[in-house]
């Protein structure tokens, strides 16, 4: 067995049913995958504060069905770690998340742009598995290359210097200094996201440019691109691989499921029965 280069994988417990073989995550369970992003849970927007009920009703709802829930970055709209408290709005979700890990289904956390400073109590309190970069595996005998999204594009360069910052171990420890009455409104205003996540678009160029990015990780040799971080939702056959973005769980809440190595994209209503996703998730 080989445990492939480091930089896939933080942190890999003993009781994940994988194998490793050149870098790659090879998943052992055959039951259906699915795949969510974006839900910025902890902050304030009017109007869609019933994400986080409803995102609890769908992992009570993926109980004894999921093989592996993929938590393509940003669930949270900031992620700090404090030793000995945690924030009340994020209970219920951690709740349910453990309980579907309790149920027998391997959950999987990478690091979005919001929430990048995942820590010991996701994996070690939760159960979760966590990564801090792109994520390779292979599922249902299909090559997948996961990752949230950002700093991939061109004209990133700014944002790239500041994420290798913001990750800084010393930072965070000092930052973990102050108490959470203060670090977190604090981390909340930096986030600062509230307006602009549900009226935000992203441009026809942004998102013609992750689709580019998405044709080159197909091109190495990945038979599945998914990503999050832009907020529209598509699945896209591109020469015979797919590029799937996992849209967002603020105004629609949106999925991916991979099922017998087939990827499909869902929406989930609280109302009604879910539904195969249709139109575009940057539009109202
Ligand atoms: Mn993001």
């Amino acid at each position: 067995m080989n445990a492939g280069p480091k930089h896939y994988f933080t942190h890999l417990p003993d009781n994940l049913p994988c194998l490793f073989e050149s870098g790659l995550l090879l998943m052992s369970n055959d039951k259906p995958a699915f795949f969510i992003s974006d839900a910025h849970l902890g902050i304030e927007c009017p109007g869609y504060d019933a994400r986080g009920r409803n995102l609890a009703a769908f992992l009570q709802e993926l109980r004894g069905r999921a093989g592996s829930l993929f938590i393509v970055g940003d669930l949270f709209d900031f992620w700090v770690e404090y030793a000995h408290a945690i924030r009340p709005v994020y209970f219920n979700v951690l709740h349910h998340l453990r309980n579907l890990i309790e149920t027998g289904t391997v959950v999987h956390y990478l690091a979005g742009n919001h929430d990048f400073a995942l820590g010991p109590f996701l994996r070690n309190t939760i159960g979760m598995h966590t990564y801090f970069d792109h994520l390779e595996l292979v599922l249902q005998g299909k090559k997948l290359h996961l990752h949230h999204g950002d700093g991939l594009i061109a004209g990133e360069a700014g944002y790239r210097v500041l994420r290798s910052f913001l990750r800084n171990p010393v930072l965070q420890a000092c930052y973990k200094l102050m108490h959470p009455n203060i670090g977190v409104p604090l981390a909340k205003f930096f986030s600062g996201s509230s307006r602009h996540l549900f009226t935000r678009r992203c441009s026809e160029d942004k998102l013609a440019a992750y689709r580019n990015e998405a044709r080159k990780l197909l091109s190495r040799g990945s038979d599945i691109v998914i990503f999050g971080h832009s907020h529209h939702a598509e699945l896209l056959r591109l020469d015979g691989a797919i590029y799937c973005n996992t849209g967002e769980w603020i105004r629609r809440y949106t999925y991916a499921k991979l099922e017998e190595g087939e990827l499909t994209l869902w929406e989930y209503f609280s109302d009604k029965p879910t539904q195969p996703f249709v139109g575009s998730s940057g539009e109202k």
